[in-house]
């Protein structure tokens, strides 16, 4: 089925289900979730270009080496992708499986962590423990913003709880906190691919755009444990 028309199916799944692998006669391979909206959905501050490519070619590819690389293994036996990730974690003999699964695990995740008219702040809980951990909704987004320029090269920066409070934490290229023991809230991804079409050099004015109209509040808050 076209990924354009599965949004509706999306929403009905719990995040955790559509990372698992699509089952067929013995063997699964992990599939390219839907995307929550159109293409060009988040326009004007991320177009259809980019997103067509970082859709359709990375993240697809991310999926396509991991099918490659777990063929055989038990992992191809309807592992979840977040199992994969867990295990692979730290293991330098599975760095490739942990690369591209990890990649594949916060691609997912990044697209959802956005939608058309995002931004402004979460309310209830979420709003009450970002008050408590850094203080309200703009210093939170000032903090996010300056981990995000302060990410040398290719990553991540997420809004992360651990045990009872929220962090601001950066990974490095496919580093995810699933593989650290936190609880992922939300993410923005600031791999050049993510913005260079869209902002080129300007990293600042992309995170920016994610924090003010595109960050999905009720997505953060519904991962929250
Ligand atoms: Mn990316």
């Amino acid at each position: 089925m076209n990924p354009f028309f599965r949004p509706a199916l999306c929403l009905l799944l719990p995040w955790a289900a559509m990372g698992a692998a699509a089952e067929s006669v013995g063997t699964t391979a992990f599939t390219l979730p839907a995307l929550p909206y159109a293409q060009d959905a988040l326009e004007p501050h991320i177009s259809a270009r980019t997103m067509g490519f970082h859709y359709t070619k990375h993240h697809q590819a991310y999926l396509d080496n991991l099918n490659k690389l777990v063929a055989g293994t038990p992992w191809a036996k309807g592992a979840t992708l977040e199992q994969v990730v867990r295990e692979s974690a730290g293991k330098a003999d599975q760095n490739a499986v942990f690369n591209n699964a990890a990649q594949a695990w916060n691609h997912g995740f990044f697209w959802n962590s956005m939608k058309p008219g995002g931004g402004g702040q979460p309310d209830g809980r979420l709003l009450e423990a970002i008050g408590k951990s850094f203080g309200g909704i703009e210093k939170f987004k000032e903090a996010f913003l300056t981990a995000a320029l302060a990410q040398f090269g290719s990553g991540w920066v997420w809004l992360v709880q651990e045990g009872d409070s929220l962090k601001i934490v950066k990974t490095s290229n496919a580093d995810t906190p699933l593989a650290h023991g936190q609880t992922a809230l939300l993410t923005c991804d600031v791999w050049e691919h993510a913005y260079y079409l869209d902002y080129q050099n300007r990293r600042k004015d992309f995170v920016k755009a994610f924090l003010d109209h595109l960050a999905n509040w009720e997505f953060a808050a519904s991962q929250l444990k």
